[in-house]
């Protein structure tokens, strides 16, 4: 699109519009005093004007070239090559013009649009873990510096190895208390990770020191409890461990994850894998006990069942549940908010 542009062409000599009336030196002026005129232009579409106006039909120019035709040879030829003279000197000085005034243009556009790549960064959202994960490593951090091995296994467990094994024959109530996803009358999704501990044991000769963290599944969905959830069990199995040392053991990780001073209580408590057992509790500030995992002594049922002397061997085992440390760590009251994926939700714990 251009815009109508108003040039001033008064600079130029007033000539007579009759080509026989001019000698070379009138003509040589006219084309000095337009080339004047053109190298003053400031914009692409003044220069467009100029043109028009100096070369175009209703130029001076082009009327003194419509009149050779009536001149004689002697005349045809003298004039012919002065016009041609000025029309190519004029010609010359727009096209070089136009080139000046486009590179000018985009020396313009280019310095206006040029990018300081010096400038700091705007800075990016930078991720973080879960919270679950979060724990999950805190929880670790403490069994690891204490000599025990991570061991991970498969969700999808047979019935054996997630009940038979652990002394939970199917007539066993336990069995009723953990509301099982079944896929078939072997498969399931294991309720617990000790499944882990149980191929480990087979698999391996004790000393056996290790912690399995993983997620677990159970068909309850409340407040408090999640279809899916995470588990961390710990089993150790030496020719002398003991009670007391189980004891040692959680209230040195309990402090250490809470990170101060904690009343730890033992409660007597039954599981069919562990003889004899105890849930443990902590004090919290208001004077109430908070109850955080399950432990106790491997029964020897179950060592037995993995290939371990249980005359020679003694082990003890814990459970807990992650989430319920996350909740406990973080001062969470609904377990769900773990695992909606709200951004609000879990961008408090970057
Ligand atoms: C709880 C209680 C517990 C175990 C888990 C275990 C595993 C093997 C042998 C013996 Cl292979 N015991 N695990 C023992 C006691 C308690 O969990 O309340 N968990 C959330």
């Amino acid at each position: 699109m251009t815009t109508p542009v108003a040039t001033d062409l008064s600079a130029l000599p007033t000539l007579s519009s009759q080509l026989n009336e001019l000698d070379e030196a009138q003509l040589n002026g006219f084309a000095d005093a337009a080339i004047a005129l053109i190298t003053q232009a400031t914009a692409v579409p003044e220069l467009q004007e100029l043109r028009v106006q100096l070369t175009g039909k209703k130029s001076s120019l082009t009327s003194w070239s419509k009149q050779m035709g009536q001149l004689d040879a002697d005349d045809k030829k003298t004039y012919g090559g002065w016009l041609h003279q000025v029309r190519s000197r004029i010609s010359q000085a727009l096209s070089e013009q136009q080139q000046q005034l486009e590179i000018a243009a985009l020396n313009a556009k280019l310095a206006k649009e040029s990018i300081d790549i010096t400038l700091p960064a705007r800075g990016g959202q930078k991720g973080h873990l879960h919270p679950v994960t979060m724990i999950t490593q805190r929880m670790q951090q403490f069994f690891v510096q204490a000599g025990f091995n991570v061991a991970t296994g498969p969700e999808v467990e047979s019935d054996y190895y997630n009940f038979e094994a652990l002394n939970i024959p199917s007539h066993h109530p336990a069995r009723a208390m953990h509301d099982t996803f079944y896929f078939d009358a072997h498969y399931l999704l294991r309720t617990h990770t000790s499944p882990v501990q149980i191929r480990t044991m087979e698999q391996s000769a004790p000393p056996i020191r290790i912690i399995c963290p993983g997620r677990v599944y159970r068909n309850d969905s409340d407040q408090t409890h999640s279809p899916m959830f995470h588990q961390l069990e710990g089993l150790m199995v030496t020719e002398s461990s003991t009670f007391a040392e189980l004891k040692g053991l959680i209230s040195e990780f309990l402090q250490a994850f809470f990170g101060k001073e904690l009343t730890v209580r033992f409660r007597p408590s039954f599981f069919p894998f562990t003889e004899p057992s105890a849930e443990v509790d902590i004090l919290d500030d208001n004077g109430k006990w908070l109850e955080v995992m399950g432990c106790g002594m491997v029964h020897p049922q179950v060592l037995t069942n993995c290939g371990i002397d249980s005359d020679k061997y003694t082990g003890f085992a814990f459970g807990m549940g992650i989430e319920r440390f996350a909740m406990l760590y973080y001062g969470i009251d609904d377990l769900r908010l773990f695992f909606q994926n709200d951004v609000r939700f879990l961008q408090q714990f970057g």
